[in-house]
């Protein structure tokens, strides 16, 4: 079966879109046909890239928008009478310290942006969503949703959070037309992830792919969103688990070094 050719006029909305993933993922959507709307607090850059889908003739809109602030999610949604793709894609992760030390602050912050904005979105939208007969939510969870590793727990409490999101709310409105789709990456090589796990100590966030062959990239993960996302409706990829070849499991990462 060939691959549905989205109209025009369906809309996807896309949550962190100002890099990594979330910008990927805003440009494969536009390329597939979709009429992109990139949200993220840095209104400059989701402006920049806005502008960058136009030219290479596709369609895009920039809302910035903190995920976390539940009074300007609704407002952001009342902008749309229906929507066809939301892409729950803002989150990350703040430290890498034991539970003995972890901060409580990070801990907030982690569930605050990857679960509760998951909610904020997912809650706004939802209706708009259902309204468009064929509605599809994406969370992109993490691997560290599935499993745990020293010094991780704060970022895979969270990321586990996430994923119950995803599969109660697939058990809850099942029967109405809108899939829940969770994409789960694991070792993911960005421009920001490892930098602002570790607070901008770039020897530190280089530490993590050292070595590494080939990492995912955020081109490879949203190439898997957008062939999900672009099935045909009846076909529900409930989660999909993407790790780079060199990753065997959260703790088992083959390194040439
Ligand atoms: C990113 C995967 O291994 O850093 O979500 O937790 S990991």
């Amino acid at each position: 079966m060939t691959t549905p050719i989205a109209p025009a006029s369906r809309i996807a909305v896309i949550t962190g879109a100002s890099s990594g993933i979330g910008a990927a993922t805003a440009r494969h959507l536009a390329a597939a046909g979709y009429r992109v709307v990139l949200t993220a607090r840095r209104k400059d850059r989701i402006e920049a890239l806005a502008e960058e889908i136009t030219t290479a003739g596709g369609k895009a809109t920039a809302y910035p928008l903190d995920v976390t602030d539940r009074a300007a999610v609704d407002e952001f949604a009342t902008a749309f009478k229906t929507i066809g793709v939301l892409v729950n894609n803002a989150g990350g992760a703040l430290g890498l310290d034991p539970v003995e030390s972890g901060d409580p602050e990070d801990w907030r912050r982690m569930y605050e942006t990857n679960v509760l904005g998951t909610l904020h979105l997912t809650q706004a939208l939802l209706p708009k969503l259902e309204a468009s007969g064929d509605g599809t939510v994406v969370v992109v969870s993490s691997t560290a949703g599935h499993g745990t590793y020293e010094g991780g727990a704060g970022y895979a409490a969270a990321k586990h959070g996430a994923h119950v999101l995803a599969e109660t709310l697939r058990l809850e409105i099942v029967g109405r037309p809108v899939r829940v789709i969770e994409i789960a990456p694991g070792l993911v090589k960005t421009d920001e992830f490892a930098l602002t796990r570790f607070a901008g100590d770039e020897a530190r966030a280089a530490k993590v792919y050292d070595g590494v062959p080939a990492p995912l990239t955020a081109d490879d993960v949203a190439d898997t969103i957008t062939w999900a996302v672009t099935r045909p409706s009846h076909v529900n990829v409930d989660l999909l688990i993407l790790r780079p070849r060199a990753q065997a499991s959260n703790t088992k990462l083959h390194r040439e070094v």
